[in-house]
């Protein structure tokens, strides 16, 4: 289908969508084309971003036709395995720039998380496709701004909310459980059929894989010099949640291989010795990769993510040494119990993870990055600088480009002093 054809099938505002693409283009070639030394392997990730919008949307209708269901999602928390394992696909929906600003202020306060406006005006001023191309989409009880915003959403997509425990307990371990049997009772009930063990397994394999090549590429970047860019691996991290796991797995696997040929040969993108940040924090979803390439053009790199974009979606794989159902929902409810957001309270597994990724990668400082409004983050990085084993910056930032001035003067006052 003509991709013209294909956004007007999805309803999109074909004008207002061309002019939204045709803005990424220049800045996609500013922060990463502009880049000297890149592995080749990042060649497929760019085709994606080329045409992000087109092929895996057109991929994505074809699944809708053939009777399979599209379900987007805004959290990590969604065991998205069980989607897979019900013949669906999944796909995240959170979107790092504003749009319809005004629209989305009818509904919204002003002074909310950036995120949550992004995904209202991504709907209201229909210029998203992965949005409408979706059956249906899976919402959580995470921060109180999504929780309350989905209250509204629904009134213009069909949303389910899981309800996410707060608290690490044996208590809310139950909670969880019994939520992710109750997810995949709706499921098996909206789709009329039941969910086999066997395509359980097979799509926790998928996911598992997907994640291990994540981390694969993560542990890379701990070498000094680092054989990727912050910014190529951010992007790598963002298309995870766009892409059809199995290719996305094959292509990854291909670039660390070839990033491990580079290592042993002392190749990277920057001289050795150049100063490693760790970036810790909210999201930074497609296209937000402001302070990423501020840090990189200020004379540093960024080394790792301890964000839900990054290390803490990677986090660990699903065990599958169980066959029944039971033992397999469990397993699952245990990996994705062990996500430190934020929302959790108290959260020190989130400090003691980020200690142990700045020791692994030789990170000299912490860029602590919080979106405007949310008091999840914002609050807790008070904690993060405390007991951080190196410096902390602490910034807040929304998706406007307004303050990259001030961001970078902060940003090189704090590399100055490492
Ligand atoms: S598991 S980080 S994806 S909730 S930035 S909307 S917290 S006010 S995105 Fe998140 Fe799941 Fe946690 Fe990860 Fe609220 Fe903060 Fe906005 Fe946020």
């Amino acid at each position: 289908m003509d991709r013209e054809d294909l956004w007007r099938a999805l309803g999109l505002d074909l004008e207002a969508h061309g002019a939204l693409l045709e803005a990424l283009g220049p800045l996609y070639q500013e922060v990463f084309l502009s880049q000297e030394n890149r592995p080749e392997g990042m060649g497929y990730f760019d085709s994606v971003v080329a045409d992000i919008h087109g092929a895996r949307v057109a991929e994505l209708l074809q699944i809708r036709e053939s009777g399979r269901p599209v379900v987007g999602t805004f959290c990590v928390f969604v065991p998205k395995e069980v989607i897979w394992a019900l013949g669906g696909a999944c796909v995240g929906l959170c979107a790092g720039v504003e749009v319809a600003t005004e629209k989305v202020e009818e509904l919204l306060p002003r002074n909310l998380c950036p995120l949550i406006k992004a995904f209202f005006g991504f709907k209201l001023a229909r210029l998203c496709p992965y949005m409408e191309v979706c059956d249906f989409l899976v919402g959580e009880t995470t921060c109180d701004g999504k929780k309350k915003a989905y209250e509204i959403f629904e009134a213009y997509k069909p949303l389910y909310v899981m309800q996410v425990p707060q608290r690490k307990d044996e208590a809310s371990f139950t909670l969880w459980l019994e939520e992710i049997r109750r997810f995949v009772n709706h499921l098996e009930e909206v789709l009329g059929k039941a969910l086999s063990p066997q395509k359980l397994r097979e799509a926790i394999e998928l996911i598992n894989r997907k994640r291990k090549a994540l981390a694969r590429l993560n542990r890379l970047r701990f070498n000094d010099p680092p054989p990727i860019s912050g910014r190529d691996a951010l992007l790598i991290h963002q298309l995870a949640f766009f892409d059809d796991p199995e290719r996305f797995s094959s292509r990854l696997e291909a670039l660390c291989d070839e990033l491990e040929e580079r290592v042993k040969a002392g190749e990277g993108v920057c001289p050795p010795g150049t100063p490693r940040i760790i970036l810790s924090g909210c999201p930074m979803a497609i296209p937000n990769w402001k302070v990423t390439h501020l840090v990189e053009t200020s004379g540093a790199v960024v080394v790792g993510e301890e964000s839900c974009v990054g290390s803490r979606y990677v986090g660990e794989l699903v065990a599958v040494s169980e066959t029944s159902r039971k033992g397999l929902l469990r397993a699952l409810a245990e990996r994705y119990f062990k996500i430190d957001c934020a929302i959790f309270t108290p959260n020190p597994e989130r400090r003691r993870h980020l200690a142990s990724m700045v020791a692994q990668s030789g990170a000299q400082g912490v860029i602590h990055y919080a979106l405007k409004f949310c008091d999840p983050y914002t609050v807790e990085s008070y904690l993060v600088e405390r007991e951080s084993p190196v410096p902390v910056l602490r910034l807040e930032t929304d998706y406007s480009p307004e303050d990259r001035e001030q961001l970078r003067t902060r940003i090189e006052a704090f590399l100055e002093m490492l």
